[in-house]
């Protein structure tokens, strides 16, 4: 068997020392099964000068990166539009970020047909070869080689939540794209909720046959399951025992000079709660002025999507807040919000976690939220707060769980974290620490694949 991944993006990527793999999650799952096994990988082509087809490594190929080459234009429509501006906030429930054009939709289409095209022209024509295609970008595609390939094996995994029927219905094209995904023999979500929900959508929506875990429509029977997915434990638990980390880990702390360091770190989205957080963060030190001058709350934002609107204004308003904040609060010696707009790597990450205190993880909705699993990896004796709203907080039920959009929750649990007796901090860390081993990237990959032949 041999496998054909199927992505928005390509996991390889131009440095000044020639192609590299890039960094990330899935490319960690992912790339030690197709160095292994050999395959392809399917993704888009953002600048018409890259090769069409790139076998990797150059030297000595494992795979076969094969792009789709987009014009600006269809990046635009289908990736800023469709993807970031329709499928993005539906299935956060956070609809008033809706934007539906129809040249969307029509990009959507004709860029989900060209993948299924690059993945018939590409992938062998075999029953054994599988075919997984990622995310929310690729809905229509399944549907498209399923036409030509009756036979294949195609699998999708979503990593988003998938929101309830009431609300993905809202969407004009919610039966196409449902129709699009049930070209596939399995689907996977992180959590239950998410397959409840999609399989209520194919119900309602498709008077699809159902049952708990199988969508039967025109023919074709889907699987339907949870698998959560992990970090690269190993990877992270190395990194953050390293000299170089607790250096940097000890210069920060130096550096801020407060008792106590909470961090938040996201990519700026407006899914992630930061506005809410800073605010939660804002009313702790209204009700807790002994905390003045004794805590520091440090917050780090990737750049992203900055072309949207919505994002551009959430930056304003998140450089606002800080600057009220710490307008309100500083004094000499002590800015109570750090905030960096910037791209950090994964080393000056785990210096952060180790660093901290407590980590406030507080999205509106995230699929799953990786970044949690980061920290409980890399600290020592951190506390975490984390967003009930999150694919997370259902697999770890020792965080302390909050309400987002309750900011004087939050702002006790600030005070909780931070007051924790050693003992329950511990005993809480130690029963995280060992959900998240359990959760590692490579045994989500595994799972899922193993799933085709013996269901979960
Ligand atoms: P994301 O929405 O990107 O992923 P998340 O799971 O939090 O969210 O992963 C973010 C990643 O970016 C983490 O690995 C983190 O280390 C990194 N990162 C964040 N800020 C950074 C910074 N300043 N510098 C460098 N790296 C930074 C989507 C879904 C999630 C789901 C994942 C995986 O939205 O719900 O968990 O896919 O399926």
């Amino acid at each position: 068997m041999s496998l054909t991944v199927v992505a928005n993006r390509v996991p390889i990527r131009q440095t000044d020392d020639g192609w590299k793999t890039s960094v990330g999650g899935l490319t960690t799952a992912l790339l030690p099964v197709l160095e292994q096994q050999g395959g392809v990988w399917v993704g888009m082509g953002e600048d018409a000068e890259l090769p069409v087809r790139q076998p990797y490594p150059q030297d000595d190929p494992d795979f076969l990166v094969r792009r789709v080459p987009l014009s600006e234009e269809e990046l635009e429509n289908y990736y800023y539009g469709m993807a970031n501006r329709v499928l993005w906030p539906v299935s956060h429930y956070l609809i008033q970020h809706l934007e539906l054009k129809n040249e969307f939709i029509d990009t959507y289409r004709s860029v989900n047909e060209r993948f299924a095209q690059a993945v018939l022209e590409e992938s062998p024509d075999d029953p054994g070869e599988i075919i997984w295609i990622q995310d929310y970008h690729l809905m229509l595609a399944p549907r498209h080689i399923r036409e030509e390939r009756p036979d294949a094996t195609i699998g999708h995994f979503w990593h988003i939540p998938w929101p309830a029927m009431e609300v993905f219905r809202i969407l004009p094209w919610s039966r196409e794209l449902l129709r699009g995904m049930l070209g596939c023999d399995l689907i996977g979500f992180h959590v239950q909720e998410y397959v409840d929900n999609f399989i209520e959508s194919a119900e309602v929506l498709l008077d699809a046959e159902v049952t708990e875990d199988t969508v039967t429509y025109t023919g074709q029977t889907t699987r339907v399951e949870a698998h959560p997915i992990g970090i690269d434990v190993d990877r992270f638990r190395r990194m953050s025992a390293t000299d170089e980390v607790k250096q940097k880990a000890a210069k920060l702390r130096d550096r801020l000079g407060t008792q106590n360091i909470v961090i938040g770190i996201d990519r700026l989205d407006y899914t992630k709660g930061i506005l809410s957080r800073l605010t939660a963060f804002e009313r702790f030190l209204e009700e807790n002025p002994q905390y003045h001058g004794k805590v520091s709350f440090y917050q780090i934002a990737t750049p992203s999507r900055t072309k949207v609107e919505s994002y551009q204004q959430l930056k304003r308003e998140v450089d606002e807040a800080v600057g009220r904040i710490n307008g309100q609060f500083a004094r000499d010696n002590w800015v109570p919000v750090n905030y960096r707009y910037r791209t950090y790597t994964q080393f000056e990450l785990c210096a952060f976690y180790r660093a901290a205190d407590a980590a406030l993880i507080t999205p509106l909705r995230d699929g799953m939220n990786v970044v949690t699993q980061e920290f409980i990896t890399a600290t020592q004796s951190g506390a975490l707060i984390l967003s009930e709203l999150t694919g997370a907080a259902y697999l770890l039920p020792e965080a302390i769980q909050v309400n987002p959009y309750d900011q004087d929750g939050l702002a006790g649990a600030i005070k909780r974290a931070l007051e924790m007796p050693d003992e329950e901090r511990r005993r809480r860390l130690t029963s995280l620490k060992t959900s998240v081993d359990e959760l590692d990237v490579h045994r989500w990959a595994g799972r899922f694949l193993d799933s085709f032949t013996t269901p979960a």
